[in-house]
């Protein structure tokens, strides 16, 4: 469906920057039986806003054709985000004096990877999530989980059955909601007063400077600024009031807190402030669509280079992302032979589009590659400390973005 108005303001100046063409569903893995069929590709555009600021995909899938046909994404197979998770539940613990008669809400709990650090500590918690594997998996690790998209309401039910929320956690969601403002107005409605909602999503900022454009895919209508979060929650009588950021997540991650009142720290301000001369104004995104340009012909180099010199070349997880880089790139199993990834729903399956197999991890040592591609250059620093092994036999990683790069052994660029 083709959207002509602002998905959060309803303004029609929406300026498109962007187009990475047709490309098919970035989680839609292809499997073995249905290689042969043709697969749906819809158009993958983005725009800016010039009235509110958000930058957004010009067209929309259906939230149950993303979220619930095709959805393997497991949260918990990364350390680093579980690491992560964590820290931020001790954290809400012990600032919001969390206890038994308090109840923490996350939005798109996943497979329970955050949750149940609150369960554990015996404070009550509930996920909701549509995805119906995911949702086992967090049943299974004792999250309690409403199956349903979340909306105002689903946040009326449950505030009818004497379920308001003191924290609500939402986290890698909201970029995927086609109706913001619904979403908004059901985080009101559920926050019980002098509550608090975290929200983190990776930051456009990031997607611009680091050109990681291949963090755009159908499941991601929008790309968040601090500007575009504050006009978005102020409409529903919510406040931006403090920003936080996680450079090594996601490519750059930021934590919104917002509450039912206005209270914002000086870095609030700052954000705002800065983005104002920045990212805030359409020119910021004018030179991006060059830029990713050129990250797919120096990429397109490389890769054939080294096939015509023999080489061989694998590449490392089955992620969103890649599905759009090797897509948008024109990347196939001529250029490279498999991919790997630790997530066994996706393993035996194949890339979308491209049609590349997915292997599982052990493969880089059982049959190596001269080159490994990073498709989730995302986890760097964790995949490569995990396959020392794979380095001390003489390997070698690719990082796409921001420019195609060879790494060294030691982990630096040559
Ligand atoms: P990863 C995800 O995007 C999903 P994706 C989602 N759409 C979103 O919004 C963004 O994140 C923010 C595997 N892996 O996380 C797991 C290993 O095999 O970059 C994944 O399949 N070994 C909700 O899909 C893939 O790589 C490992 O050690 O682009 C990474 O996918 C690690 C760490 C990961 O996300």
């Amino acid at each position: 469906m083709p959207i002509t108005r602002c998905r959060a303001c309803g303004s029609p100046g929406l300026r498109p920057f962007l187009s990475l063409g047709e490309t098919p569903l970035a989680d839609a893995l292809v499997t073995g039986e249905a290689l042969g069929r043709e697969e749906r590709r819809y158009p993958l555009e983005v725009a800016f806003c010039e009235s509110c600021t958000l930058v957004q995909q010009l067209h929309d899938v259906p939230p149950q054709e993303l979220f619930v046909d095709n959805y393997l994404y497991f949260s918990s197979f990364s350390n680093h985000v579980l690491a992560h998770s964590r820290a931020h539940a001790l954290d809400l613990i012990e600032r919001r004096r969390l206890g038994p008669r308090s109840l923490v809400v996350e939005i798109a709990s996943n497979d329970g990877y955050l949750l149940r650090n609150f369960v554990e500590a015996g404070i009550p918690a509930l996920g909701i999530d549509p995805a119906p594997g995911q949702a086992d998996a967090a049943e299974a690790a004792g999250v309690p989980t409403v199956r349903e998209f979340f909306g105002d309401e689903l946040a009326r039910r449950l505030v009818a059955d004497g379920r308001c929320a003191n924290v609500i956690i939402a986290n890698n969601v909201l970029a995927h909601v086609p109706d913001l403002d619904g979403f908004v107005a059901g985080l009101r409605t559920l926050l019980a007063p002098g509550g608090l909602i975290t929200v983190e999503n990776p930051y456009v900022r990031d997607l611009v400077e680091h050109c990681e454009f291949d963090t755009i895919y159908h499941e991601h209508h929008c790309y968040f600024s601090c500007t575009a979060i504050d006009r978005l929650v102020r409409r529903h009588g919510l406040f931006l009031n403090d920003v936080e950021y996680f450079s090594d997540l996601h490519g750059g991650t930021l934590r919104w807190h917002i509450g039912d009142r206005p209270d914002p720290t000086d870095t609030v301000w700052r954000y705002l402030d800065d983005e104002a001369r920045t990212l805030a104004n359409f020119a910021y995104y004018q030179e991006f669509a060059s830029e990713v340009e050129t990250v797919r012909s120096e990429l397109l180099t490389l890769l054939r280079q080294l096939r015509a010199e023999g080489r061989r070349v694998a590449a490392y997880g089955a992620a969103a992302k890649g599905s759009t880089l090797v897509n948008y790139a024109g990347i196939g199993p001529d250029l490279v032979e498999y991919v790997v990834d630790r997530n066994v729903h996706k393993v035996g399956k194949y890339m979308p589009g491209v049609h590349i197999p997915i292997r599982p991890v052990e493969a880089l040592l059982e049959d190596p590659p001269d080159y490994v591609l990073l498709l989730a250059w995302n986890f760097k620093d964790e995949i490569v400390r995990q396959q020392d092994e794979y380095l001390r036999r003489g390997g070698r990683f690719i990082v796409p973005i921001p420019r195609p790069q060879v790494l060294e052994l030691a982990g630096a660029l040559v």
